[in-house]
């Protein structure tokens, strides 16, 4: 299946009013500039108001969990956005920040009770990064936006009766 089948192709819509926060990896930043401006670029087109995106940077994937996890513990977002690029090396270290990154995420994720979305490449070469870091919206920064906005709204379709929408 061409990756572009599994991308949301109708517009993105319904972020307004809900708080979201990227955390990117400096590791490797062309692609991760790419994938940052990939998710903005979608939270723009469903409607997120600027200034309530919140947009953070850590040195490597491996640090990405340790952030989201901060960020989710302030209890200021309704999503985050997780961002990395992890290219696969000649050694073990590439399943060791891959597998930590995405642990590490999904832990955080269930621990906070904050919708985590995971857009970390995980490629053998800097060519197949650059085509899933590209201007469209099969950009991976781009899907992991459209996933946390969802998973925002139905996280507060959820909310437990008589709770107050935050
Ligand atoms: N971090 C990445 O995000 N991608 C990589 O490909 C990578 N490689 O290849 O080593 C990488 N390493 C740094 C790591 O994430 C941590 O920042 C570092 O180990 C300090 O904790």
């Amino acid at each position: 299946m061409r990756s572009s089948e599994t991308s949301p192709t109708a517009p993105l819509s319904g972020a307004a009013g809900y708080r979201f926060g990227i955390v990117f990896s400096r590791f490797n930043e062309t692609i991760t500039e790419r994938l940052r401006d990939g998710a903005v670029r979608a939270l723009n087109e469903a409607g997120a108001e600027p200034t309530d995106v919140e947009i953070i940077s850590v040195p490597g994937a491996f640090e990405l969990p340790q952030a989201a996890r901060r960020l989710g513990e302030t209890g200021r977002f309704d999503a985050i956005i997780c961002l990395g690029c992890v290219i696969r090396g000649a050694t073990a270290h590439f399943e060791y920040i891959s597998s930590s990154a995405a642990n590490g995420i999904q832990d955080a994720s269930a621990d906070t009770g904050v919708p985590m979305a995971f857009g970390v490449l995980t490629t053998d070469t800097w060519a197949q990064a650059e085509e899933r870091a590209s201007d469209g919206r099969d950009n991976k920064g781009f899907e992991a936006a459209a996933a946390a906005i969802e998973m925002a709204q139905l996280f507060r379709r959820l909310l437990p009766s008589g709770s107050q929408q935050p």
